[in-house]
């Protein structure tokens, strides 16, 4: 049912191979000159690059307007359900490509732009990226907004406007260092500020209960501070520009720009630092990945933008349909792991509380309205808050807590015999780590549905963190596996495998990414295939000018671009890849007749700051590539580079440039990866693990597709269970045994022989991650992916495959499961 005369928009064929708008080059060029002149105050005479950049997004925007107003007024009309995504983190990127490409106009706005002469790729990149998230958890946030524009869903993200997003990473002498992220220095023309959306946000002071019902009854709330919560508002524009949906993300104001009593007593510093306590909530993004922060401003995030999205949605439902009873019919709220899980708390809240409903009937509504996705099983990212901290700043929500604590463990004693070590696992809050609530188990109680991200990681979930809920609540955990949008990662990412892929196959996969598999039987086409592979040769050679413009190494496209790209975690082991270089190097220094592929190990990703093992990795890969580089033996058949500051811009550089895709984390900690969707679909070959969504991947693409090694997640868990130390490992390896000594050695830092005697110590061990254990697995892995290198036709077979059935992982496919099977939201 795509196309139809409501758009607007007559798609039709354009050289690129990508649909394109009905506005023309001359009309895009009158309305570029019109912002320029109108919106940012400058002429042809006296635009500066930037000026262009700015113009150009405003004519844009104008575009996608059009849509929004349209989008908003039939969801209103025809009264449909609206999805809510709640998330603390949007990892967006740049805007201006994605808009065009969307909206079918990058071949006419670069014309018009060359008109002016103006690149629009040399504007585009003047761009700050959006990076108001840390890794795949905040990226998917992003390309399920793109997703659930393109289907036509209605739906609002909610998030925090933060003044500085994640961090800008700098490589001094191989160390990482942490730079400010300014993204809104230069003003950013895809918002609109919304000062008359807002809402207080209120902090500590005490309650007091009115009237009856006991515990269940209603209160009032005497905070002992209120800040404002302002909404800021951008389109997301879907594929085709059909449906624009709003990314509402909010801004934390005082409520009276200083505290007049105060200012009125003299007390100017007091009255400023109130105001500072109160805007610092929205000033910086956590810089954690994976890691609990459990910090009081953190909290304070938390709450915040929950409280205000809800404050929000309920304010939009009551105007337009009068009464709370049909809220779960007409809104699905989505909670991006337990960042917004006081939301359970905060909705029984405003019922009760300001409302005026009963306890039972809030609770109904409360647990039909939200659900939530779990990201995780690590230990360290499961939030929980100290019952000392959560009633302190949120008094009354910690009451309400304990009341569906209560209610949740009478229903459980109703239901027959328990033991106290039952109970202790039920109960939402952890009496064995000084009294905290668990926010996971206040999500799922809270929830409708409960979702995991892969196959594998929900099935964990059901045994593990949630194994005594799941016995309570049958069928309440549900799997959604991941999945990335291809418009970013695919068409905008590589232009020149789309405008191929249009070529061969008709341009149907741009609509239906199931369609992709129609490339598979020219994985053997000669003609074909040589035009697949000078399109990676190109991207390669696109790649390889960055390279050497950031870390100053010269790249030849001839060898395999072997790419490891994400946060760097232990659990990720970016270790075990570089503790291969060093092997490969010494074998090839050993026997340089051997037929190893010529190698680029390419490695981005950024650290947490207070991550010492993940920033000492940082400097081992840097060290070993300098070394590796220094050496003239090695030189042209090894290197490896790090390239500084991983984000989605560079991301977009590097996946369409990739032959070989690093997915290596010990079994059973990923939950999913994104990123190897990302790189499969561009045709990346994995080298992985059967970890998180690899494991999918291997059922799409066939196991002879794809390059799996390593221990499986049982055997994992009877590995740890067994307690055998790392050192016993290196004993029977004399390979790793030798890379071992090197760097004990201090081969690699012979400026400090002991620098990375912490990373040694912790492989050999207890070795949690099971790098010691899976090396030699590793080791014969890439030597299988060396034997598939050294022959073309089946390297390219291979290769062409993995585009062609990665179709299953579009974020698409994942939301139309969720709006089925989770929201009970319409597409289309
Ligand atoms: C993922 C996080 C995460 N899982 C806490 N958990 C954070 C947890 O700031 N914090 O406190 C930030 C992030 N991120 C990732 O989610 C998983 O590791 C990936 O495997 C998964 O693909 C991704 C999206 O589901």
């Amino acid at each position: 049912a795509r196309g139809g005369a409501d758009d607007g928009i007559g798609f039709g064929p354009s050289p690129s191979g990508l649909p394109s708008s009905g506005r023309t080059a001359e009309q895009w060029r009158d309305d570029i000159l019109d912002k320029l002149l109108y919106e940012v105050g400058r002429t042809t005479q006296t635009a500066a690059p930037q000026d262009w950049y700015q113009a150009t997004a405003y004519a844009v925007r104008d575009q996608i307007v059009d849509g929004w107003v349209g989008s908003r007024t039939r969801t209103y009309d025809e009264g449909r359900k609206r999805v809510y995504y709640f998330s603390v983190e949007f990892l967006i990127g740049r805007l201006l490509t994605d808009s065009l490409c969307n909206m079918g106009a990058t071949a006419a706005v670069r014309q018009a732009l060359n008109t002016l002469g103006v690149s629009l790729d040399s504007i585009s990149e003047l761009e700050p990226d959006a990076a108001l998230g840390n890794g795949g958890l905040g990226r998917l946030a992003a390309c399920f907004m793109e997703s659930l524009a393109s289907l036509s869903t209605p739906a609002y993200g909610y998030g925090i406007r933060y003044e500085q997003g994640l961090f800008k990473q700098a490589l001094v002498d191989g160390w990482q260092r942490e730079l400010p992220e300014d993204w809104l220095s230069l003003g950013n023309p895809w918002e609109f500020k919304r000062p008359d959306v807002a809402y207080p946000i209120c902090f500590g002071g005490v309650v007091e209960h009115i009237g009856g019902d006991g515990d269940k009854g209603r209160a009032v709330w005497h905070p002992a501070e209120r800040a404002v919560a302002i909404a800021h508002d951008t389109p997301v524009p879907g594929w085709r520009g059909r449906h624009v949906n709003t990314l509402r993300l909010w801004s934390a104001r005082s409520l009276d720009p200083m505290q007049l009593e105060a200012f009125n007593r003299g007390d100017f510093v007091g009255a400023l630092a109130d105001r500072a306590k109160i805007e610092a909530i929205s000033r910086v993004l956590y810089p954690n990945d994976e890691t609990e922060a459990g910090q009081e401003l953190r909290l304070r995030q938390e709450f915040f933008f929950t409280s205000a999205s809800l404050q929000d949605l309920t304010r939009r439902h009551l105007t337009q349909y009068k009464d709370f009873a049909s809220l779960p019919d007409y809104c699905a709220i989505q909670l991006n792991d337990t960042h917004p899980s006081i939301a359970v708390a905060e909705l029984m809240r405003l019922l009760i509380d300001e409302h005026g409903m009963a306890w039972d009937e809030a609770w109904s509504i409360t647990t039909r309205t939200l659900n939530y996705t779990n990201h995780t099983l690590m230990p360290e990212a499961l939030e929980s808050w100290s019952v000392e901290l959560l009633g302190r700043v949120l008094p009354r929500h910690l009451e309400i807590i304990y009341q569906i604590n209560w209610e949740h463990l009478r229903r459980i004693a109703e239901h027959g015999p328990t033991t106290d070590a039952r109970n202790a696992a039920l109960s939402l809050i952890d009496e064995q780590h000084g009294r905290r609530v668990r926010m996971g188990h206040l999500a799922f109680l809270g929830a409708h549905r409960v979702n995991g991200v892969s196959a594998l990681h929900t099935e964990l979930m059901r045994q593990t963190v949630f194994k005594e809920l799941n016995e309570v609540y049958p069928g309440k955990i549900v799997n959604k596996t991941n999945g990335i949008t291809f418009r970013r990662w695919l068409f905008e990412a590589n232009p020149r495998l789309t405008a191929l892929l249009v070529e061969t196959i008709g341009p149907a996969f741009l609509d239906d990414p199931m369609r992709l598999v129609e490339a598979a039987p020219f994985a053997t086409d000669p003609v074909f295939v040589e035009r697949y592979a000078r399109c990676r040769r190109e991207n390669k050679i696109s790649l390889g000018r960055i390279i050497r413009d950031r870390c100053g190494i010269a790249t030849d496209p001839a060898s395999l671009f072997d790419v490891q790209i994400k946060r760097i975690h232990e659990y990720k082991r970016q270790l075990l890849n570089v503790l291969e270089t060093v092997a490969l190097y010494q074998a090839i220094k050993d026997d340089p007749g051997q037929s190893f592929a010529p190698r680029v190990k390419i490695f981005a990703g950024k650290s947490a700051a207070s991550y010492v093992r993940a920033k000492l990795i940082i400097k081992l890969a840097n060290d070993v590539g300098h070394r590796i580089d220094a050496d003239p033996a090695v030189r042209d058949r090894l290197k490896l580079v790090f390239l500084p500051n991983y984000n989605v811009s560079l991301a977009e550089d590097i996946v369409p440039a990739a032959d070989l895709s690093e997915q290596i984390s010990t079994a059973g900690m990923e939950a999913s990866g994104t990123g190897n969707m990302k790189l499969g679909l561009n045709g990346a070959i994995t080298i992985g693990t059967l970890d998180g969504a690899n494991v999918e991947m291997r059922t799409n693409v066939g196991e002879e597709n794809i390059v799996i090694f390593g221990l499986t997640t049982p055997e994992v868990q009877a590995k740890r269970a067994a307690g055998i130390t790392g050192a016993e490992v290196v004993a029977g390896s004399p390979r790793l045994a030798r890379v071992i000594e090197a760097l004990k050695a201090g081969e690699f830092s012979p400026d400090d022989k002991q620098r990375f005697a912490p990373l040694l110590d912790a492989i050999l061990g207890a070795d949690p991650f099971m790098v010691c254990a899976d090396f030699d697995s590793y080791w014969e892995a890439q030597r299988r992916v060396d034997a598939l290198w050294a022959d073309p036709a089946a390297w390219w077979r291979v290769s062409i495959l993995n585009t062609a059935h990665m179709g299953w992982f579009s974020s698409d496919r994942t939301i139309r499961e969720y709006c089925a099977e989770i929201w009970g939201a319409p597409t289309d």
